[in-house]
């Protein structure tokens, strides 16, 4: 099965033609609780494990999408055109690759992230998920959700769960095909919880996640612990979820982000997105919480940390972590 196969699959017969001048799609960054880490299949992005995020509600990417007036795609990201040698203009037209109406039609894609990529923040999760979005209202496919989920994973995996608002599980699936590895949204409400974005540096990293699941998976001897850590973590978020218990969630989920780093410092070679700061606020994170304040983290492939609370103690997050950005993911839902 290639990629091309599921799109054929999903997408109906009759809808390869654009159906409108322009297409438009939304979608939130994520941020994983149980995180994607090693995958059983490359060419499709299908994961080893389940994984959960919550969603960063306006944080994300918005994605327009038209003809190019060229013979080569146009990505412009943030008022800027992307050259079309760059990895990440690459990534689009390889994904664009699957819908061209015939071989000689070209895409214009004008897109607008408000995080700052590449710093293990924006990953590439809303972005290609913002363009099945777009692509979905261009060619007006109307697919369900679950077919909008499995496009997405195509251009990343993580993007599999930027479609939704709010607590979203990716079911790893068994088949080959990929077709039961998709994310859906979870029915769970909490409008106190918090994450607080601490930056800790925006330049680009030198390892991508892609690269670096795929050595942490074929070197570190600790990754055979890694698909039981994360059903562990999973059962322990549902139930902190149900139950609002941020104790639960935030030990949950500092411990599979932990376990993470721990597969990329055991790989060979070695590698490590912390930077001294990472630690030092780690360390005051702990102190904090050695005084009874209920705050946690997370941490993806990046050197910035997001703070796991509830609004109850947003004022001390506040005062201890002054450049924080406190987001609220379920603002408005
Ligand atoms: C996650 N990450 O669950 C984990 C945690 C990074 C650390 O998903 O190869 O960019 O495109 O499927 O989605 C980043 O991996 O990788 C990621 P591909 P992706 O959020």
């Amino acid at each position: 099965m290639n990629q091309m196969d599921i799109v054929n699959l999903l997408i109906p017969h009759d809808r390869k033609m654009p159906a409108k001048m322009e297409g438009h799609g939304y979608a939130p960054s994520n941020i994983a609780l149980a995180k994607y880490w090693g995958k059983r299949n490359k060419t499709l992005n299908l994961p080893i494990t389940d994984s959960l995020s919550i969603s960063l509600f306006d944080k994300g990417t918005s994605t327009s999408i038209e003809a190019s007036p060229y013979t080569h795609d146009m990505v412009i990201l943030n008022d800027r055109e992307i050259d079309s040698d760059t990895l990440f203009a690459q990534r689009i037209s390889h994904l664009l690759n699957l819908f061209r109406p015939d071989p000689s039609f070209y895409f214009k894609i004008t897109t607008i992230n408000n995080i700052p990529s590449a710093a293990g923040l924006a990953s590439s999760a809303s972005g290609f998920a913002a363009l099945i979005l777009a692509l979905n209202d261009f060619f007006q496919w109307e697919l369900d959700d679950k077919s909008l989920s499995i496009l997405a994973r195509l251009g990343s995996g993580s993007a599999s769960r930027s479609l939704w608002h709010g607590f979203v599980e990716w079911h790893a699936g068994v088949s080959e095909d990929g077709m039961d590895s998709y994310a859906e949204k979870l029915p769970y409400q909490w409008p106190s919880l918090r994450l607080g974005i601490l930056i800790i540096s925006n330049r680009e990293k030198n390892i991508t996640s892609r690269e670096g699941m795929n050595r942490s998976q074929q070197t570190s001897p600790f990754y055979s612990a890694w698909p039981t850590q994360v059903a562990q973590t999973m059962e322990k978020l549902h139930t902190a979820i149900k139950t609002k218990d941020i104790e639960l969630l935030g030990s949950a989920a500092e411990q599979n982000a932990l376990a993470m780093h721990a597969t990329m410092l055991t790989s060979s070679p070695a590698f490590c997105y912390w930077q001294t700061e990472t630690l030092s606020q780690i360390q005051k994170i702990w102190q904090i919480r050695n005084e009874g304040v209920p705050l946690y983290f997370t941490e993806d492939a990046g050197p910035n940390l997001k703070l796991l609370f509830t609004d109850e103690i947003s004022d001390i997050v506040r005062s201890e972590f002054r450049d924080v950005e406190i987001i609220a993911p379920f603002h408005l839902s």
